[in-house]
This record gives structure tokens, C-alpha cells and sequence, in this order.
């Protein structure tokens, strides 16, 4: 790498400044007593994360090619309507589809920094280096931690900020965690700020059930890959061919939910929490939700933690948003 890229990057750690439940917290919360539950966030090992980039590329997957044709398309707009000294993405990634923002930036002459947060370290490292490589005036400062720790952590940062979050990830959140997550980004913007928020919408059910059981079967592995995770992690013994992967359309919780399913009566043993789980043939573990959105709910949402909607990119057929929304009212004065 030439030295000047090498200069242009840097990373800092963020102190989690909530409590955030590890893995046996939740393990021990959430598998010993029905309903059984896993945070979704425990999928994305090195393997889960591989597999998630392969369910992108599924046909029936559509909402992250759905949203990156939005971001090309608006990305121009964002950029000169916000200017953005910053650019700061929750759960970056590979930071694939923030590209388009950098090329907006690169066509409209602006520069901006980069501060792609997520928890793994070494994917922080390479996209890093591969970014301020491709793109000679960014500065990338990579902030490694984990978001549900909240944002009050950020290092402090002059200037206007564009925040990102992407992917539809915010539907992975419970009702009670979007609230929370979106007034933790309110407490840190200003005016003139700006968030950029990705989100899937409510839509026939047949195609929501089809991008969450793909034919060929890439969703199954992820879903079942959770359990090497807690093998792994907890000591576990959970068996693959004893579970299967299940995913429906809940059309009055407007949600995908899925599940493992017990295909037998079985005993489980997780090692680190030094108990057996007992489950019945058919039994569920739910693994995650994915919450779907009205325009009505997406902006409820926004405005009741204090964020107004100024922009709303959506395609014809209206099966994803990109809002653009801003701080509510003035200034905030602090005493
Ligand atoms: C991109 C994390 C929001 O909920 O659609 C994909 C994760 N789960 N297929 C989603 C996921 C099953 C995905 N998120």
C-alpha cells in the first residue's frame, strides 16, 4: 500500500456504554424455557457472514439489490442536499453498497470521512485499507464495537454527519429496540444532520416467503449455522440433521419469523451453561424477525424519536425505503 492510504486510515475502539448481554447471557435467557429465543445478531460468525453474502445473491432475495439500485440512483441527491463532512454507517460490513455514496462524492467534487462501526475487527481492517486505496481523499476512521452498546461511545466528530443505516436491519429490531435504537441516533445528531435509514416493506406474502426460503436452500444453512455457533461458543451439542429451517410471513405482526424446529424429541446439552436442554418433536427456537413496513409505520417510527422524514426513495413497485430524515425542530440547547 502506498504510504499516503496507509496515513488515511485509523481505527478506535467504542466503549459500549449499555449493558449488552453476551452470548451465554442470552443463550441462558433465551434457550432454557419456551419461547425459546436467539438474538439474530449471533449469526454472523465468519461462515454466517459468507452465507448471508450468498443469500444476496439469491433470486428470491431482493432487498439488498433492491436497495442498492436505490442508493445509485439517489445517492447524488443525498450527498449535495447534506454535504456531509462524515459519513458514519452502523454495522458496516464490507461497506459495499456505501460506495455509491463515495462515488457521488467523487462526481460532486466533495470529500467526506468515513466511520464504518461494526464489531469485526479484521472486516474493518480490509475494507478499510481496500477503500482509502480506491478512493484517494477519504479519510476512514473505523470504529470497532458493537452498536447495541449505544452511540453515547462515538469519538466526537466536527461537522455535519450523514448517519447510515442500512440493509434493513432496523426490522431485525423488536418494536421496543427500534425505538430505542433510533433515539440513542436522535441524541447524537445536530441540526443540519442527517440519517439515511434502509427498510423492508410490507408486500404480497408470497414473495416475502419466497426471499426467506430460497430454493436453494442458502437461507436453511444460515439459519442452521447458528447452532456450530453456540456449539462453538458454548460448548454445545447441538446436531444439524436433528433441526430444520423454517420461515413464515406473521401478516398480524407484519413480520418474518424464523425458527429451528426440532425434528425429534431430543436432549441437548450446552456445556458452558452447564444444562440440558429438553425438547419436544416440532418444538420452535425463534432466530430471528424481520419486520416489514408501511410507509404510515416507517414514519411513526421516525417521528416518535424525534425524526422528521425529508426524503423517501422508493422503487415502482414500492418493496423497499431509503428515508432520509433529520432532527425534528431546532436547535437542541443544553444546560
Ligand atoms: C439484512 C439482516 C435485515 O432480515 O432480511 C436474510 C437478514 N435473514 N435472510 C433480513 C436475513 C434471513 C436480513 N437483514
Amino acid at each position: 500500500m502506498e504510504e499516503n492510504a496507509e496515513s488515511r486510515l485509523t481505527s478506535h475502539k467504542v466503549p459500549a456504554r449499555l449493558p449488552v448481554q453476551d452470548i451465554l447471557e442470552d443463550a441462558s435467557a433465551g434457550l432454557i424455557d419456551a419461547p425459546r429465543f436467539m438474538p439474530p445478531k449471533y449469526f454472523y460468525d465468519e461462515r454466517g457472514s459468507q452465507l448471508f453474502d450468498a443469500i444476496c445473491e439469491t433470486r428470491e432475495y431482493y432487498p439488498t439489490r433492491t436497495e442498492e439500485a436505490l442508493l445509485q440512483v439517489c445517492a447524488r441527491d443525498i450527498i449535495e442536499q447534506l454535504r456531509p463532512d462524515h459519513i458514519v454507517e452502523f454495522g458496516s460490513g464490507t461497506a459495499r453498497k456505501t460506495r455509491h455514496l463515495f462515488d457521488a462524492c467523487d462526481r460532486a467534487g466533495e470529500t467526506t470521512s468515513y466511520w464504518p462501526f461494526d464489531v469485526c475487527e479484521e472486516m474493518l481492517r480490509d475494507s478499510g485499507q481496500q477503500l482509502v486505496e480506491e478512493y484517494e481523499w477519504l479519510q476512514v476512521n473505523a470504529l470497532v464495537g458493537d452498536y447495541h452498546g449505544g452511540l453515547a461511545g462515538l469519538p466526537p466528530r466536527e461537522g455535519r454527519c450523514l448517519y447510515l443505516f442500512l440493509g434493513g436491519t432496523i426490522g431485525n429490531f423488536t418494536g421496543e429496540e427500534a425505538a430505542a435504537f433510533l433515539d440513542e441516533v436522535r441524541a447524537i445528531m445536530r441540526p443540519g444532520d442527517g440519517l439515511l435509514l434502509g427498510a423492508d416493506r410490507v408486500k404480497d406474502a408470497g414473495v416475502l416467503h419466497a426471499a426467506y426460503n430460497d430454493e436453494s436452500g442458502v437461507t436453511a444453512r444460515f439459519n442452521l449455522n447458528l447452532l456450530q455457533v453456540l456449539n462453538r461458543e458454548l460448548d454445545a451439542e447441538f446436531c444439524d440433521t436433528n433441526f430444520e429451517h423454517r420461515a413464515l410471513f406473521n401478516a398480524e405482526a407484519s413480520q418474518i419469523e424464523m425458527y429451528l424446529v426440532s425434528r425429534c424429541r431430543q436432549s441437548v446439552h450446552i456445556g458452558a451453561l452447564d444444562r440440558t436442554l429438553e425438547l419436544e418433536d416440532g418444538e420452535r427456537i425463534l432466530t430471528e424477525i424481520s419486520r416489514k413496513f408501511t410507509p404510515a409505520r416507517l414514519e411513526s417510527l421516525l417521528n416518535d424519536a424525534g425524526l422528521a422524514i425529508q426524503r423517501h426513495f422508493e422503487p415502482d413497485n414500492g418493496w423497499f425505503s431509503l428515508v432520509l430524515a433529520g432532527p425534528e425542530g431546532g436547535p437542541v440547547t443544553q444546560s
